[in-house]
This record gives structure tokens, C-alpha cells and sequence, in this order.
């Protein structure tokens, strides 16, 4: 069979990125993206320790090409496209979402990628609240603002993760494809799209994974960040333990899902090429890591990252890949 599409790593820091490298992040105290090396990108959520490395590295099968338009830094391979674009978080942040989205979204539909599958996105002080808003509400105001004036719908959400982190810098990232992806959502939780509006006056725009068939056999998963959450409610506020179990029934339903669609989709979470978890406290570490391990077995590269997440009431939120 073919090779993936991306092959995915934990490694120890290096000095340069291996030429095979589509995409390196470094975990730290800053947000930053080279100047000069658009598959560079630093992000500002301390790592905690890990045996195996704490940089996270996406290898392509063929030398990747890279480029920068709009001050989008991107790299091109193998049908997909990354993109990548760091600013000022210090403004007005929906207006800053806003003016973001419109640009990567014109971005990756001119440079032919026209199917968003997955996107990443951290800026600091996430649940800080003025006016009675606080801003990752005020982020979901700009971000959908961008997708309705682009003409984006419900059924092309992609896939996607928004956190808090510990250094200035509003930094998104995504992956686009050349062909379509499928959006997959969980049936334990209402589509976020569908939250009712005490979580804020617009619901997030993002579907709960994506699903990419390619013609090569490869089903490639984007598990977006996923919480505690049944229906719309936190649930086990408090209890990081009950918090991880109820999102390992998530990540779980969600797989099913997946595999529902096509039988070239993963089974289990244990199949899963890198897990992130986002943890609001490191003195929960040791407990969340020993139950991780039995949830998942110790085959599956797990990163752990000091974070802050959307909901004052979530101490944890978890994402998962198979690329
Ligand atoms: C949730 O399920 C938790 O707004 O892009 C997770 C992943 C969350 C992505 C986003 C928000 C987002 O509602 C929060």
C-alpha cells in the first residue's frame, strides 16, 4: 500500500527540521513562527515531561514545497496543505479572529485546496471576560463571521481546537485538502454548532472530527479538542479523573462513528497516531497519565501540555490524529 499521507512523531528538540519535515512544533513558553521556514511553528503551552520528546513532527512522503502569501507561511504536499499565521492578540480579539479567518480562508481556497479539514488555534487570557463576554466567545463572533461571508455552511465545518495559552500571540493553524473531507460528530454531544446560546451569543463553528477518505485507501482522522461534555453540559465539574473518562467515551464514540462510514477508518483510540491533552493543572499529571495509559495501552505517543480551556468548569480536553 501506499505510504500515509503524513507520518507523525514525538522527538527530542533538534537543531533544524529533518528535510523530510512538513510541519515541526515546538512547545514552550512563546508563540512564534519562523521567518524564513514556514514549517516551523512554536507554541506557547508548556510541555510536560515526556519520555519520548516534546516536539511534535509531521514527515510527508515527497519533499514538501514551501511559500508564503498574505503572511500565510505554507507547505505543500501529497494533496494537502498546512498554513500557518501568527498576530497580535493585544486588540480586539473577534476582530482579530474575524480578519484572520477571512484571510487563510481565502488563502487556501486560491491556492486550490478548497476543503478545510482541521484548524488549531491559541491565544492567552481564553476565558477573560469584559462586557459580560468573555474571549473564546468573542473569538466564535469573528471566526463564524469570516465563514458566513465566505459562504461556508454547517455541513463544511472543519474539525478544530481553540485554547488558552500562557504567551502572547494569536497563532492558527490548519490543514486543507484537495479533495473533501467528511465532517463526523459524536452522538453523546449536541453538534457545537447547535449549543444553546448561554455558552455565548454564537455557537463555535467546528464539527467534532473529520473524516478524510482518499482514493489511496488511507482514511486519515482529525479528532478535534474534546471535553467532558454530554449533550452541551460539563459534566464531573471538579474531578479530572471523571473528566478524562467521560472524554475516552467521546474519542470512542467518535471512532465508531468514523468507522461506521468506512471500514478503512481506525477501530480504537489505540490505533491513534499521537494523542495532545490540554491539562489545566499540572499536579493532576501523574493520576491523568496512569488512567490514560489503561484507557489507551502504552503504544500511543501522548503529548501532555499545561493549558488553559474554553469553560472555566473543563480541567482537561484531548485530541487525537491519525494521519
Ligand atoms: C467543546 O466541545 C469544547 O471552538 O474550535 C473544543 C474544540 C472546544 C474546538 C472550537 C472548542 C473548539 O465545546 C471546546
Amino acid at each position: 500500500m501506499n505510504p500515509r499521507p503524513l507520518i507523525v512523531s514525538l522527538e527530542k528538540p533538534g537543531d533544524s527540521p529533518p528535510d523530510d519535515a512538513f510541519a515541526v512544533f515546538r512547545f514552550g513558553g512563546l508563540t512564534a513562527v519562523s521567518a524564513t521556514d514556514p514549517r516551523i511553528v512554536e507554541i506557547g503551552l508548556p510541555p510536560l515531561a515526556n519520555d519520548r520528546g516534546t516536539v511534535e513532527i509531521w514527515r510527508s512522503p515527497d519533499i514538501p514545497t514551501t511559500g508564503s502569501r498574505d503572511g500565510i507561511g505554507f507547505v505543500e504536499t501529497s494533496g494537502l496543505i498546512f498554513g500557518r499565521l501568527l498576530i497580535g492578540d493585544d486588540v480586539d480579539i473577534e476582530t482579530a479572529t474575524e480578519d484572520a479567518y477571512r484571510r487563510l480562508l481565502e488563502f487556501h481556497r486560491e491556492a486550490g485546496f478548497s476543503h478545510l479539514l482541521r484548524t488549531w488555534n491559541y491565544f492567552p487570557r481564553i476565558t477573560e471576560v469584559r462586557d459580560g463576554i468573555d474571549r473564546y466567545q468573542r473569538f466564535c463572533i469573528g471566526r463564524h463571521r469570516a465563514l458566513s461571508a465566505l459562504g461556508y455552511d454547517e455541513r463544511q465545518l472543519p474539525a478544530a481546537t481553540a485554547i488558552g495559552s500562557s504567551a502572547p500571540g494569536f497563532l492558527v493553524f490548519f490543514l486543507a485538502a484537495r479533495t473533501p473531507g467528511e465532517q463526523i460528530e459524536n452522538p453523546r454531544q449536541i453538534s457545537a454548532f447547535r449549543y444553546p446560546r448561554q455558552y455565548g451569543p454564537q455557537s463555535p463553528s467546528f464539527s467534532r472530527a473529520t473524516l478524510w477518505r482518499r482514493d489511496d485507501g488511507h482514511a486519515p482522522l482529525y479528532i478535534s479538542g474534546t471535553a467532558s461534555i454530554v449533550g452541551h453540559e460539563s459534566v464531573h465539574v471538579g474531578d479530572v479523573l471523571a473528566q478524562l473518562d467521560e472524554i475516552v467515551a467521546n474519542l470512542r464514540a467518535i471512532i465508531d462513528t468514523a468507522h461506521e462510514r468506512t471500514s478503512t477508518s481506525i477501530e480504537t483510540p489505540a490505533e491513534l497516531d499521537l494523542v495532545k491533552v490540554y491539562l489545566r493543572q499540572v499536579r493532576d499529571l501523574p493520576e491523568v497519565r496512569k488512567r490514560l495509559a489503561e484507557h489507551l495501552g502504552d503504544t500511543v505517543p501522548v503529548l501532555y501540555l499545561r493549558s488553559d480551556i474554553c469553560r472555566d468548569d473543563l480541567l482537561i480536553e484531548i485530541e487525537g490524529l491519525r494521519a
